[in-house]
């Protein structure tokens, strides 16, 4: 990072800061909130264990919904993604040599736009350093305090020094290990989780994809993912077993792996390249109840995970930062108070069709190591429905496009 970004990121002292919403987590919901309060008039401060490059180097999602393109487009965040984010109209499931396309433009009347999320948090960053918004990157033992109150504050320590944030409301945008979820009470918040056996391996290369559209595979040797990132860098995912060494694939094994489940068809158009990038990510199913506690919210992965099949944790992320920051601003600027009473309700409504929408389409194209014959046929028989019935691929497409919000404020 140069060093008159870094310059424009340090804080100004004193120790203690007022401001009306204080956010935990600089990621993309976090980033994204603090954004559409500034565009209300609204001060926030960011508070991330990271640092900012860390933030930024982040690879992970791919797939925006219409909604958060329209989310980021009113943000006025945009102008880079309507350049160079790629819309797509279908993508493909694949299943014993056989593909079935979802055409999401003529079954959901939508698309999808590929645009990473390593280029939106780029998009969100250059907002906040032209806009000179106080974040603290690299933030240490943040906690949560008096968040029953009229007065909740922040604490922590950075660079040396303890800092204390006084602010109106605090938003919980830490992700899935963050801190603020758990400084709700255990009796107040009920949590419900799956844990996948398996996780993804990750693979990003500068090489044309194999396909214009994604493809998602179920083989006997378990889920491939053909995604990309651009005409000319690709991003491929293989199911892997939550007992396995990353150490143990090298890229040609990864590429011979890919190959093999896409099918023959498809491994004519992989061309294999160096890996830039590869990763695992465990897979899990999981939502907070509740997103409120006083004056605290959660927003993201700090309230809930999904398994990526779906594509959806970008998207809902976004959508929970779209409903607190129109709550907020209702609250703040018109003294109503309906969408910060609605948030938690509006929101889960949202999040629990996402998750069952991932949850489905996990079990229904990964290898789930089912002791007996009857799980495999079961996924055989729905794949095989899928392909040949419109109603059904009508589903998936409705879901894949993005299901539309409800009004937080009414
Ligand atoms: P993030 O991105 O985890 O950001 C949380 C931020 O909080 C910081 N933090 C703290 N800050 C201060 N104090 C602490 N103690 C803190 N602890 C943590 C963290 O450093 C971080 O900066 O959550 P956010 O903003 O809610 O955003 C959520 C998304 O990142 C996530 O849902 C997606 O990446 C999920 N996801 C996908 N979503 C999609 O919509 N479409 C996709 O195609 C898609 N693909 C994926 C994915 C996630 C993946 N992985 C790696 C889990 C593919 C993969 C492989
Ligand atoms: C990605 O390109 O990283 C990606 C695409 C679709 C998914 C998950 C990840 O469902």
């Amino acid at each position: 990072m140069p060093a008159s970004v870094n310059a424009m990121l340090t804080p100004p002292k004193p120790q203690s800061l007022r401001t009306q919403v204080a956010i935990i987590g600089g990621g993309p919901a976090g980033l994204l909130l603090s954004h559409l309060l500034a565009n209300a008039g609204i001060t926030s401060v960011i508070i991330e264990r990271q640092t900012a490059a860390h933030v930024m180097e982040r690879i992970r999602a791919g797939v925006l919904e219409q909604g958060s393109v329209d989310i980021l487009t009113n943000a006025g965040l945009a102008d880079r993604l309507h350049a160079q984010g790629q819309r797509h109209a279908g993508f493909a499931l694949a299943h014993n040599g056989k593909t079935c396309r979802i055409a999401l433009n003529t079954l959901a009347n939508s698309h999808v736009t590929i645009y990473g999320q390593t280029e939106v948090t780029a998009d969100l960053m250059a907002a906040h350093i032209a806009r000179n918004t106080t974040m603290f990157h690299a933030a240490r033992n943040v906690s949560l305090h008096n968040l029953t109150t009229n007065q909740p504050h922040v604490r922590f320590e950075h660079d040396g020094d303890t800092w204390q944030i006084e602010a109106d409301f605090i938003a919980g945008c830490d992700g899935f290990r963050g801190p603020s979820r758990q400084a709700i009470p255990m009796a107040e918040r009920v949590e419900h989780q799956r844990d996948y056996p398996f996780g993804w391996l990750g693979i990003l290369a500068d090489v044309p994809p194999c396909s214009h559209e994604l493809i998602y595979a179920s083989s006997a040797r378990g889920f491939a993912l053909a995604s990309m990132r651009s005409p000319t860098r690709s991003r491929y995912y293989i199911q892997f077993r939550a007992d396995e060494d990353i150490a143990q694939w090298s890229d040609d094994r990864i590429w011979d792996e890919l190959a093999t489940r896409l099918g023959p068809e498809v491994a004519t158009t992989i061309t294999p390249g160096p890996a830039l990038e590869k990763s695992i990510a465990p897979l899990r199913s999981f939502v907070c109840e509740t997103m409120r506690y006083g004056r605290l919210f959660l927003a993201g992965d700090a309230a809930h995970i999904v398994p990526p099949t779906g594509a959806k944790g970008l998207n809902l992320a976004l959508g929970d930062v779209q409903y607190l920051a129109t709550a907020l601003n209702a609250y703040i600027n018109a003294n109503n108070a309906a969408g910060i009473e609605n948030y938690a309700k509006t929101a889960l409504a949202r999040v629990w069709k996402s998750e069952r929408f991932s949850w489905s389409l996990t079990n229904l194209l990964h290898d789930l190591g089912d002791a007996d014959s009857f799980g495999k046929n079961m996924r055989a028989a729905e794949l095989d429905y899928i392909f040949n019935s419109q109603a059904a691929q009508t589903t998936i497409a409705e879901n894949y496009v993005g299901l539309p919000f409800d009004d937080v404020l009414a």
